[in-house]
């Protein structure tokens, strides 16, 4: 349905809309086949195992939290499909521009446990040295941009970079991940448009989940969910059920092959549902029901169900991934926490390829304050040693030497 879709809206119509284009059931069994290739028993495998090992995390990670181990969490379930099923669809070397609950695409790229454990716990191997809150997890190795908090920030720069691509004749496009409620902002709308209208390889890929925080769909917005957003722009898109791994990884397939091929940006809307809270901020109790959250058919579960059916997986399998994953996370955790603070002159380092007079300004002021309020610091972050130790005059700019041009 989606390539027969997909084909005839393309070369006619220019773009092509597919209603809740599904090819598993809400039990995981086949719904029907797809023109193209189906995803092979590789793919399949590496697929679920991401899926499989970002709910178990999530799951770990969320209680730690819980045990004040550290300061917040975000889990993303109900959506491994959309973020791991997309994942699958990429070439390695694509450019992730996430939001902030895409830890499957990380995960199916390989970062490793004790990289997302150094990260929440913020010590001194995590790539940020503790600069951000957990989960602003970042891997240039792995071609997937360090997260930044502010809404759809993230569309403007995947569409500057795939602008970037393109001018390089790159067959890498960007791949940018937002929310429903993300493209309510401005941002969104600017990217959209700049991406359409400068002919850009970027698929942007639309977690329509239902909720930005407490605000439900139908107070979000009020025309045809995000997809529209596309078609105004004069851009393709494909709606997807974002439950269903395997429909996701083909529709990325084929956004991802149309938006190399005609260098153009896609617009794929997977329609998830965020099953826990938004974060461990948030009580999701107080604004919908345990029903309405309990209802919607998990997506590991569901894959997993198809890849029994097709005779790639056993229960026995499932119950050793699950025993080493739990295993290896509750290790990478109490490694993480184990290891020293980035000394607080980091606060400060690596903005610029020098200390400004400014940002050494600032350090002397922190020293000062620290020294007065050592209470202030959080427990096991050195303040010592002093932080200009170690630095000689190449690596301080003096804006008085006319430096700052
Ligand atoms: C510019 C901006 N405004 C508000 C916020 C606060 N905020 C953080 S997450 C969020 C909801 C986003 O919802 P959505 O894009 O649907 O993503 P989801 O959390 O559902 O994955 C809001 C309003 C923010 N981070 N940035
Ligand atoms: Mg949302």
């Amino acid at each position: 349905m989606l390539a027969h879709a997909c084909k005839h809206g393309y070369t006619t119509l220019q773009y092509v809309l597919v209603y809740g284009c599904r090819m598993l059931d809400a039990d995981g069994n086949d719904q029907g086949g797809t023109e193209q290739p189906d995803m092979s028993r590789d793919i399949a495998l590496r697929v679920y195992e991401a899926m499989a090992k970002t709910q178990i995390m999530d799951d770990i990670c969320y209680q730690s939290q819980r045990q004040g181990r550290f300061s917040f969490y975000l889990t993303s379930a109900g959506e491994e499909a959309a973020t791991v099923g997309s994942a699958a669809a990429l070439a390695s070397t694509d450019e992730v521009f996430a939001q902030y609950r895409e830890q499957g695409v990380l995960m199916y790229r390989g970062f490793s446990f004790q990289k997302f454990a150094d990260q929440l716990y913020g010590n001194m191997f995590e790539s940020g040295k503790g600069r951000q809150m957990p989960i602003h997890y970042g891997s240039s190795d792995l071609h997937f941009q360090t997260i930044s908090s502010p809404l759809a920030t993230q569309m403007l720069h995947a569409c500057g970079a795939a602008y970037a691509l393109k001018m390089e004749q790159s067959t890498s496009i960007s791949a940018c991940y937002f929310g429903e409620g993300a493209a309510s902002e401005g941002d969104a709308a600017a990217a959209l448009n700049f991406a359409a209208v400068l002919g850009v390889p970027c698929l942007f890929i639309c977690r329509n989940n239902g909720y930005a925080i407490s605000t439900p769909i139908h107070e979000q917005y009020k025309g045809d969910g995000v997809c529209a957003r596309a078609f105004a722009n004069g851009m393709i898109a494909i709606r997807v059920d974002g439950g269903d791994a395997r429909a996701v990884y083909h529709a990325c397939s084929y956004a991802r092959e149309k938006a190399i091929e005609g260098c153009q940006p896609i617009l794929v809307e997977c329609l998830s549902y965020r099953s826990g809270h938004h974060s461990t901020s948030d009580d999701s109790s107080r604004y919908r029901s345990n029903f309405e959250a309990l209802s919607y058919p998990c997506p590991v579960r569901r894959f997993g169900h198809w890849i029994q059916s097709k005779g790639w997986w056993s229960d026995e399998e499932e119950e050793a991934l699950r025993k080493h994953t739990r295993k290896q996370i509750s290790q990478a955790l109490s490694e993480a926490a184990s290891q020293p603070k980035p000394d607080l002159s980091n606060l400060f380092t690596d903005v610029y390829a020098q200390v400004t007079p400014n940002l050494q300004e600032q350090m002397a002021e922190t020293l000062q304050f620290v020294a007065k309020h050592p209470g202030m610091v959080p427990p096991g972050v050195p303040i010592n040693p002093p932080f200009l130790r170690g630095m000689d005059d190449s690596q301080l700019v003096n804006w008085s030497n006319g430096d700052q041009d």
